[in-house]
């Protein structure tokens, strides 16, 4: 056997992956696709590479060295599950399967079980950074057990981004671990994303500037504390002209945007686990909502505020902006940590916060200078009950909230919608009110439901009797 290392699955990902895997000193890689065409085209395209071509999975699993290691590649859902299974048959205990595609964390936790019980490792990878990240260097958020990562993490570590010196890969947790922070990333990536076009909307509404100059606007900020690959490239959409009508791309590209199901697997955890991520349910919902024509044409009648307030100092709105991004983004990333917490308690996973901070640095589309700031606020305090209320945080957050509520109050006289702005706002003065109307909520489900409630001022639960003499008893 002359392959120390496999890849299952050779579309776009997967032949990127492989490319990766065979261009690191002392790799030599079997590939194996279910269409032999693909092996074909990728093994005749890269004469360069260390490539062992297989057409069936019995070929595939005799030209690995052993204990063998694969990295599955395919569609995610029942095509995952039906290479599992053919690997399962030609593979021995000891082996190695890794699923590097976009799994659903709970299959991840299904399928490690089901592998395990064969002897056989089985590894849920979330894989991120798109072809470009699969070829020259991904971010990787590996589960699975400790022994498989023995093995795994010299293999993955060649591969990864790097940033700063160190692999954009750790070994996140036991069995889907590290699919479910992949899920968690996409989440702060959508999140992300529809905070900076809320942000582009409100200048370009409020000001009146083209997408050239707003594309400036963000090149700029490109070199402060936003600094991010997300903003980078919203600068070069911003920029780009439509070569059949010579308008800015962004006014001729349809307004719906898509989604592959990340966003909503992160909204969906967030609620069984009780953890508002608001910022990332506003930002996905903002996806569905664009994505209705019927109803935005049924809606385009109602009316909008009668005068629009006036930007009085461009350049201080546009600062106003700037800040109430950051903080906002602030909220978006605490949340999205807050529920890899949440999760790591519901599952029995031991995850480094700090560490996932630093994986994300290089590789990862929601990659960004501002993830040394979270690994430094983990490395300060690993438990951290609240990462947006680490010192440097909240120094950020205490500079730019009067920004950021000019912002919003600006958003809601002009009738632009800004609901990721606005969420984050709001979760943000949650959080911190000494009191909220929670009190009254409870009062309400006392009454209807007798559900009880507890006193400020003495321990144990109370019912009031609603329907009877309204004395209070001890529950
Ligand atoms: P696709 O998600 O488009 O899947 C195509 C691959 O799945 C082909 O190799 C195809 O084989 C194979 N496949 C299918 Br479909 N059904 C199969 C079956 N029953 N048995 C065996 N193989 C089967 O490929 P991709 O875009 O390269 O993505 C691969 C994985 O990486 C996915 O899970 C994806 O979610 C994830 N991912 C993608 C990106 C991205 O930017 N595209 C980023 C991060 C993660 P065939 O050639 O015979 O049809």
């Amino acid at each position: 056997a002359a392959a120390n290392i496999g890849v299952v699955g050779l579309a776009v990902m997967g032949a990127n992956l492989s490319r990766n895997l065979a261009s690191r000193e002392g790799n030599t890689v079997a590939v194996f696709n279910r269409s032999p065409q693909r092996t074909e085209a990728l093994v005749a395209a890269h004469p360069e590479a260390q490539f062992v071509p297989a057409f069936t999975y019995e070929e595939f699993a005799a030209s690995l060295q052993k204990p063998r290691t694969a990295i599955i590649m395919v569609q995610a859902g029942a095509a995952t599950d039906a290479t599992i299974d053919a690997l399962v048959d030609v593979f021995e205990p000891g082996d190695i399967i890794v699923d590097g595609g976009n799994a659903y964390f709970p299959d991840t936790i299904r399928r490690e079980r089901a592998v395990r019980a064969t002897g056989i490792n089985f590894v849920g990878a979330g894989i991120s950074g798109g072809e470009e990240g699969a070829l020259n260097g991904p971010s990787i958020m590996p589960g699975g057990s400790d022994e498989a990562w023995q093995t795994l993490g010299p293999i993955l570590r060649s591969i990864a981004a790097v940033a700063e010196g160190e692999p954009c890969v750790t070994h996140v947790g036991h069995d889907g671990a590290g699919h479910f922070v992949k899920m968690v990333h996409n989440g702060i990536e959508y999140a992300d994303m529809q905070l900076i076009a809320e942000a582009y909307d409100l200048i370009r509404r409020g000001t009146g500037k083209s997408p050239a100059e707003i594309a400036d606007i963000f090149a700029e900020w490109n070199d402060g504390e936003l600094e991010s690959y997300l903003i980078e490239i919203t600068a070069e959409v911003l920029r780009q002209n439509d070569a059949a009508t010579g308008k800015p791309l962004v006014d001729v590209i349809l307004d719906q945007a898509g989604a592959k199901g990340t966003g909503a697997w992160t909204v969906q955890t967030a609620l069984a686990l009780g953890v508002p991520v608001s910022g990332i349910a506003e930002a996905t919902f903002a996806r569905s909502l664009s994505s209705h024509p019927e109803q935005r044409a049924a809606a385009s009648s109602l009316p909008g505020p009668s005068e629009q307030p006036a930007v009085a100092d461009e350049a201080a709105f546009i600062e106003d902006v700037r800040q109430a991004l950051y903080a906002s983004k602030i909220v978006a990333y605490s949340q999205g940590f807050d529920e890899i917490r949440a999760g790591a308690a519901e599952y029995g996973w031991t995850i480094d916060l700090g560490a996932i901070s630093r994986i994300w640095r290089a590789g990862c589309i929601i990659r960004a200078q501002f993830l040394n700031r979270i690994a430094d606020a983990y490395a300060a305090e690993s438990d951290l009950a609240l990462l947006m209320s680490a010192p440097y945080f909240a120094e950020a957050l205490a500079k730019s909230q009067e920004a950021w509520r000019r912002v919003v109050v600006h958003a809601t006289g002009a009738g632009i919608p800004a609901p990721a702005f606005s969420s984050s706002l709001a979760y943000y003065d949650g959080l911190r009110a000494e009191r909220l109307p929670a009190a009254l909520v409870q009062g309400q489900r006392d009454f209807f439901g007798a559900h009880t409630y507890r006193r400020t001022d003495r321990p144990g639960s109370f019912h009031t009797l609603w329907s009877g003499d309204r004395s209070e008893i001890s529950a």
